[in-house]
């Protein structure tokens, strides 16, 4: 009977292993630890909530197919072939992951001085950066994301795609690997700021994590 019991727990056990292939990783600080810039409730709803039904449904929809066998990064630069199930899905799993990883309750974080000089040259200054990542967030329509990308030939851009694409995926214009995001989703700001998108898109600076946009960066360039 023991026997059983163990055999009939693991099998269910393995079933689970088999089916999370993707996996969130945990969230680097508390859901308070933005407090004042993006609040708990909203960090809790949104990761244990909105992004977990990404990456829960992102395993449901690649189960069985050879997706299941690929990488994250093979399987977004073909998400225009995939079905629509698994483009948003993969998307957002992979935006969401980077997303809490470029926000931090440390202040003041500064880009490296690599990475502040490609700025400076890129846009003209930190503030004409920030002005065009605040616009590429105001004016998405609906729901969707700003980037800030490495192109092929290592330039910065801004861009922003719709729902949850991304710079790596093959169906959007401007291709590039993100190294900073914002989502702009309702669902990211809206108990909150409400109606007032452009005051997160103020706001997310103070919680900006430059460190690790900048860690970003120097891994975006040296697979270049
Ligand atoms: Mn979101």
């Amino acid at each position: 009977m023991k026997i059983f019991k163990i055999a009939a727990l693991s099998a269910v056990f393995a079933a689970q292993f088999a089916l999370a292939q993707f996996k969130q990783t945990p969230l680097p600080y508390a859901y308070n630890a933005l407090e004042g810039n993006i609040d708990a409730q909203t960090m809790e709803i949104h990761y244990s909530k909105h992004a977990a039904a990404y990456v829960a449904n992102f395993n449901k929809a690649i189960a069985g197919t050879p997706q299941e066998k690929q990488t994250l990064f093979q399987i977004l630069s073909k998400a225009g072939t995939l079905p629509m199930a698994v483009r948003n899905n993969a998307g957002g799993h992979y935006n969401h992951e980077l997303f809490w990883t470029v926000l931090t309750p440390e202040k003041n974080t500064q880009p490296s001085a690599k990475l502040a000089k490609a700025i400076n040259d890129t846009f003209g200054s930190m503030e004409a950066f920030k002005e065009k990542m605040a616009k590429a967030g105001a004016d998405r329509f609906g729901s969707g994301w700003a980037w800030l990308s490495v192109d092929k030939n290592g330039k910065l851009f801004v861009s922003s795609t719709p729902n949850q694409d991304n710079p790596l995926m093959d169906v959007v214009e401007e291709k590039g690997t993100p190294i900073f995001g914002i989502d702009v989703w309702e669902h990211a700001y809206y108990l909150k700021y409400q109606n007032k998108r452009a005051d997160y898109l103020t706001a997310i600076w103070n919680v900006t994590n430059w460190k690790e946009i900048s860690r970003r960066y120097d891994e975006a360039l040296s697979k270049k």
